[in-house]
């Protein structure tokens, strides 16, 4: 049986719930504390397909401007981008894209292949507190040409689709090309 070794990055704003979804994913637990991520976090999730184990490690980039010296050196050699931004902060969600230009500049000009991704819409157990629609969410996703999930770190909605994703397609585009 084959392993395959795959990257992904997750990044965006401050406070938009980047480390609570991998907390989620990899132990099944939500903090209401935040504590800013310094530099990146690393860690790794295993998956099983029919046709063999995907390891994906997980890089989780602390957003607060002052580490942004420290963030370059992570995003070298990803496979696979998640972008998140918190669905009751429309700041967040202005931000999207100029971060997804200055991140596929600094990615793809290691490679020549197509960088794989997912919008992520986070803290969707908030809806009333929501300053940013679906729709909208799902248009800049079409217009990036990443795919778009609606999570909650908080209740677990939709987590496990996003890492899942994130291993499938990494491993799909390799066999792709
Ligand atoms: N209601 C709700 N709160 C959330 C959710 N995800 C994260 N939070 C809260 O949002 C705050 C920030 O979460 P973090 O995961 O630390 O944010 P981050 O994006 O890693 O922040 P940086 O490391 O500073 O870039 C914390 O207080 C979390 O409890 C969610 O899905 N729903
Ligand atoms: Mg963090």
């Amino acid at each position: 049986m084959s392993i395959e070794l795959y990257k992904a990055i997750i990044v965006g704003p401050p406070n938009v719930g980047k480390t609570s979804l991998v907390r989620r994913y990899q132990s099944d637990e939500f903090r209401e504390s935040h504590t800013a991520t310094i530099g990146a976090d690393l860690s790794a999730a295993t998956f099983e397909f029919p046709e063999g184990r995907v390891v994906l490690t997980i890089a989780d980039i602390g957003g607060q401007e002052t580490f942004a010296g420290l963030r370059n050196q992570f995003y070298q050699g990803a496979h696979h981008l998640i972008m998140v931004y918190d669905v009751t902060n429309r700041a967040t969600f202005d931000r999207i894209t100029d971060l997804h230009e200055a991140l596929t500049e600094k990615i793809c000009i290691q490679r020549d292949d197509f960088l794989g991704g997912s919008l992520v819409a986070n803290k969707s157990d908030m809806k009333e507190e929501a300053q940013v629609t679906a729709q909208d969410g799902q248009l800049l996703a079409d217009l990036l040409t990443l795919k778009f999930f609606e999570t909650s770190a908080k209740t677990g909605d939709n987590v496990s689709e996003l890492f899942h994703y994130a291993a499938a397609e990494s491993r799909r585009l390799r066999h792709s090309g």
